[in-house]
């Protein structure tokens, strides 16, 4: 048996209806995930993105005061003040008490030194055995517009209306505690290649928020470091009234796009991963489940099978990474940056020239 095992969950949200829905009742509804969490030895659980509120940017929001009461604040002076906020304290609480890690999503509004605000969609990973958080990531592929679709019954998708994109990058991390025994820096014996630690140290961690999960660029970023688990939370629309389909049909393929992005991203940069949705009929929209923890091979270990509250979970083998690490993307071995140059210098599509007649 490998000891690189642990037992892992995601905690899937049923809807969170409203814009006043009390942030309290959500936060019981999590704890309460944390306790089941506990009781089936998981020691890392996976919160939804904006995992205390309602998918806000379903909303056309007009007043700022409405819009600030949805946003954590924070500073250079102190990133991590969310921990603090009365709004998810009592979850870090529980989880420090059970010796679980989380991460979990909310809007966070950031006032730098010289006193400008950004708001951004960010997720926090916070680690029992250090007692505070070792990681923060700011959603980058910000889905939707900035102005309101302005037919007439529509759901709205404001993400760039209310969020500025992430400016923290693909930033992998090591969580502490997880695994016992693991390799740590002051590790004594010859180190020839370097390639001998890889695989042996805390697991490597990163962070996607809900539509990056469909990018194949941040994963790469991640695999490039080597990551081992991949977190992530969504809030993923099953179906509107301006597309095509009848809504079974667009929940279907929202659900199939979602497991396409999820099994694949794991697949080709060898890891596992962990998604959380918030599920179900919020009042701006309806919101798919599909939460899931996938394995290095692609294959979906663990899925949800309700809308509502419900704690997916599976003990996982980071060992199984390396398979896939080492023989198909081995990186080192098969990559080929030199013809890679347009992913980096371009963004939108450039078609090659008309042909002639
Ligand atoms: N919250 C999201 O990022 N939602 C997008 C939808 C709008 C496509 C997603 O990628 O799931």
């Amino acid at each position: 048996m490998s000891s690189r095992q642990l037992t892992v969950a995601a905690a899937q949200l049923g809807p969170v209806r409203c814009l006043t829905t009390p942030r309290r009742k959500t936060l019981d509804r999590m704890i309460k995930l944390l306790e089941e969490a506990a009781e089936k030895g998981v020691k890392l659980v996976v919160f939804p993105e904006l995992a205390f509120t309602t998918f806000f940017p379903g909303y056309i929001i007009e007043s700022p005061e409405e819009v600030a009461r949805l946003f954590e604040p924070a500073s250079p002076s102190e990133p991590y003040a969310i921990i603090e906020s009365s709004h998810a304290k009592p979850l870090v609480e529980k989880a420090s008490e059970l010796s679980i890690d989380i991460s979990f999503g909310y809007g966070e509004r950031w006032t730098a030194d010289d006193g400008s605000v950004t708001d951004y969609n960010t997720a926090v990973y916070y680690s029992t055995s250090e007692q505070k958080c070792i990681a923060k990531y700011r959603k980058v592929h910000l889905p939707g517009r900035y102005e309101p679709d302005p037919r007439p019954g529509v759901t709205q998708q404001l993400e760039k209306r209310f969020f500025t994109p992430g400016d923290l990058g693909f930033q992998a991390f090591r969580a502490p505690g997880l695994i016992k025994g693991a390799l740590k820096a002051d590790y004594s014996a010859p180190v020839t290649s370097g390639q001998e630690t890889q695989g042996r140290g805390d697991p490597i961690l990163g962070m996607l928020i809900c539509n990056d999960r469909r990018w194949a660029e941040g994963w790469r970023c991640y695999g490039l470091q080597g990551i081992e688990l991949l977190l992530e939370g969504y809030n993923t629309t099953a179906f509107a009234p301006q597309y095509e389909g009848t809504n079974e049909e667009q929940e279907e393929e929202a659900l199939f796009h979602h497991r396409l992005s999820c099994q694949a991203g794991s697949y080709q940069n060898a890891c596992y991963s962990i998604h959380a949705a918030k599920a179900g009929e919020e009042d701006h929209g309806s919101l798919i489940a599909g939460s899931s923890i996938v394995d290095p091979n692609g294959h979906i270990v663990a899925e949800s099978k309700t809308k509502g509250d419900e704690l997916i979970y599976a003990t996982i083998d980071l060992e199984k990474c390396r398979k896939g690490k080492g023989r198909v993307f081995a990186f080192d071995m098969h990559r080929r940056p030199e013809h890679y140059s347009r992913l980096v210098e371009q963004v939108g599509v450039r078609e090659p020239e008309l042909l002639s007649k």
